[in-house]
């Protein structure tokens, strides 16, 4: 039986490098259906019954781009077995925003720490396992452009996969915003697989246009879910997706600050 992993990441983050690294030639090129958006698909070089499968680069798994629906709605319709989620591990907290995401989508993630290359030539110290604690998820160290880790980060996610574990978000939102989420999972539980609620609640409470298009609630439900909303903002003083944003680049700092050393500390206010 066929294994399909998708690999997602931010721009430059060495996801293309990977891709060719694990496929070798066995790539199949063309468009996502009905958008001019390139779509990559191969096999394992090592192993013909793993598929991955490319998805463009995105920073967040918002609405704002064809790019960001297109591989959301992959990860959330088609859902693929798991996710190697590439990071540039040489710009850590930009790249975590998108995994604080993708660890909510109830696939199993693996994130490949790319450029770790660069990282040690800079003798700045990740602590995997602390990383991966905070995350909820397996963390592996990987230089695609050196062949280094991308075939251990397949045997990781294929593993996740036949052992049928699930990635296990760590992070909380503030209590009423988790209070908020919670009334909104069990308003919409009867009609949203279970396994994707929490991102489903999560993306009602933003408002976002596509997931509001998507489920078309009947009216009535769309006020309650509202309320919640409205409730939950009144007491922030902020709109639901700043709000969301905000704890979101919180909780990556506070990850930073416990997983990451850096040796040159005048190179980041000098950059
Ligand atoms: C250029 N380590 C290092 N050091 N570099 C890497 C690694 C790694 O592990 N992985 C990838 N790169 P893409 P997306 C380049 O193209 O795969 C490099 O967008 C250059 N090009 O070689 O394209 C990779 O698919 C001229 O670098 O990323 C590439 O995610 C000078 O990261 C870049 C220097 O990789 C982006 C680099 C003309």
């Amino acid at each position: 039986m066929s294994i399909t992993i998708a690999l997602a990441g931010n721009p430059n983050s060495g996801k293309t490098t990977m891709f060719n690294d694990l496929t070798g030639s066995n790539q199949h090129v063309g468009n996502w259906p009905g958008v001019t958006v390139e779509k990559k698909d191969g096999r394992l070089k090592a192993n013909k019954d793993i598929i991955i499968q490319d998805l463009p680069g995105i920073y967040s798994l918002s609405p704002y781009s064809l790019e960001e629906v297109v591989s959301r709605n992959y990860l959330i319709k088609e859902k693929p077995d798991a996710i190697i989620n590439i990071v540039d591990a040489s710009n850590l907290e930009r790249n975590l925003y998108l995994t604080t995401q993708l660890t909510e989508i109830g696939v199993p993630v693996v994130v490949a720490l790319n450029m770790i290359d660069i990282v040690k030539k800079n003798g700045d110290i990740i602590d995997i396992k602390k990383l991966s604690k905070a995350l909820g998820c397996e963390v592996v160290e990987t230089s695609a452009i050196k062949g280094i880790g991308s075939k251990d980060a397949v045997e990781k996610a294929v593993a996740l996969v036949q052992s049928n574990a699930k990635s296990v978000p760590q992070h909380t939102f503030s209590e009423p915003v988790e209070d908020a989420l919670n009334r909104i999972s069990d308003l919409v539980k009867d009609k949203i697989n279970s396994s994707s609620i929490r991102w489903y609640a999560i993306k009602l409470f933003e408002r976002d246009k596509e997931i509001l298009k998507e489920t078309s609630f009947r009216t009535e439900l769309q006020q309650q879910i509202e309320d919640i909303i409205v409730d939950c903002e009144q007491k922030f003083d902020d709109d639901s997706e700043s709000i969301i944003t905000n704890e979101r680049y919180t909780y990556i700092s506070s990850i930073i600050k416990q997983c990451f050393k850096i040796k040159n500390k005048s190179r980041l206010t000098t950059s």
